[in-house]
């Protein structure tokens, strides 16, 4: 029988690899698992009690609602205020980053961007949703409230990312920038166990992942590249739920497109707590993630806490044959 790895062990084994760890993002991290079992329960039974559907209101970037993203945003935030080791919040429920209330004999070293759950419209008809962090180490003094630039910085500046995937199971994927890893959650002793070590993606795949129904809107050279991918029969597959969208493409390959269209000129996804956290999962995993006129994601300028950004992510040789059709068809770039 092999040894059972549960994500605790698993970060706390990791931790003694750095002789300046303290143990602090071992806690935060332990934190975060916590949250996504509480989240993973309640978006299991979501059918059986009142918490489906609107809660009637909207969120910042306008779109409506959920009764469980309030909860899981709640989850979340709750969670992360146990171990004393984040000071702030900044998630897409949220229209301003929160500062979390001090634990005695604790210096919070860290904040955490979040979209507590990405994909929420698909949760009243049962198709995965997700979970998406990421976590800086503030800039600020630590002797005073968190500012906004502890949370306005580039994504090279994460210490660490992940998702968690609400699907037929549930599985935490997270990297702290050596590597990736996925554990998945064994309810039968409520523990995420380590699933996939080291994940790695393929350089090329049999999948590409965009909205179609926006095919006309988008420029010409990606209607140039999306018409390349059909010649070559590769296969569409589009959720609609970027978590499951990128988690096939993190062992199956492919590339995932969401590039500016009329209806988004600066994209949809958000850069700080959606494109950023997967970009750099993507990147540890061996992938690439730019914007539609080719920049590195992760080297953004974070200007905003909502900030849009266009994206296109996976395998680093479909990535790579995207950006020549790019420079080859795009009026303003290459
Ligand atoms: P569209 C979900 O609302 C989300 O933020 C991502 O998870 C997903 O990839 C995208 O939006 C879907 O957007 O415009 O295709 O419905």
């Amino acid at each position: 029988m092999t040894k059972i790895v549960t994500l605790d062990e698993f970060i706390i084994t990791s931790q003694k690899k750095y002789n300046d760890a303290t143990g602090s993002l071992t806690r935060l991290l332990r934190d975060i698992g916590l949250a996504a079992k509480i989240v993973n329960r309640e978006v299991n039974k979501a059918g059986l009690v009142n918490i489906l559907g609107l809660d009637g209101s909207e969120n910042i970037t306008g779109d409506e609602v959920q009764k469980l993203d309030i909860y899981a945003n709640e989850k979340m935030i709750e969670c992360l205020g146990y171990s004393g080791e984040c000071c702030g919040i900044a998630s897409e429920e949220l229209e301003e980053f929160i500062e979390l209330p001090p634990v005695p004999s604790k210096k919070a070293e860290y904040v955490v961007v979040t979209d507590p759950l990405d994909g929420s419209s698909n949760i009243d008809v049962n198709v995965s949703v997700g979970t998406i962090f990421g976590i800086y180490k503030r800039l600020s003094d630590p002797s005073g409230p968190v500012q906004s630039e502890d949370f306005l910085q580039k994504g090279t500046e994460m210490v660490a990312a992940g998702y968690v995937l609400y699907g037929t199971s549930t599985i935490l994927v997270y990297t702290t920038g050596n590597g990736v890893n996925g554990f998945t959650l064994d309810p039968t002793i409520g523990e995420f166990c380590l699933s996939h070590k080291d994940i790695k993606m393929p350089n090329s795949g049999n999948y590409y992942s965009v909205n179609q129904g926006y095919y006309l809107k988008f420029d010409l050279e990606m209607r140039r590249y999306i018409d390349h991918c059909s010649d070559l029969n590769l296969r569409l597959r589009y959720i609609g739920s970027m978590v499951s969208d990128i988690h096939r493409i993190m062992f199956q390959g492919g590339i995932f497109l969401y590039p500016n269209t009329r209806k988004y000129p600066q994209g949809k996804l958000r850069l700080l707590y959606e494109c950023n956290p997967m970009a750099m999962i993507i990147e540890q995993a061996g992938g690439r993630a730019v914007t539609a006129t080719l920049e590195r994601v992760l080297d953004l300028e974070v200007k905003s806490l909502h900030q849009k950004a266009t994206i296109v992510m996976g395998s680093p040789d479909m990535v790579d044959e995207m950006i020549r059709f790019v420079e080859k068809y795009s009026a303003t770039v290459g």
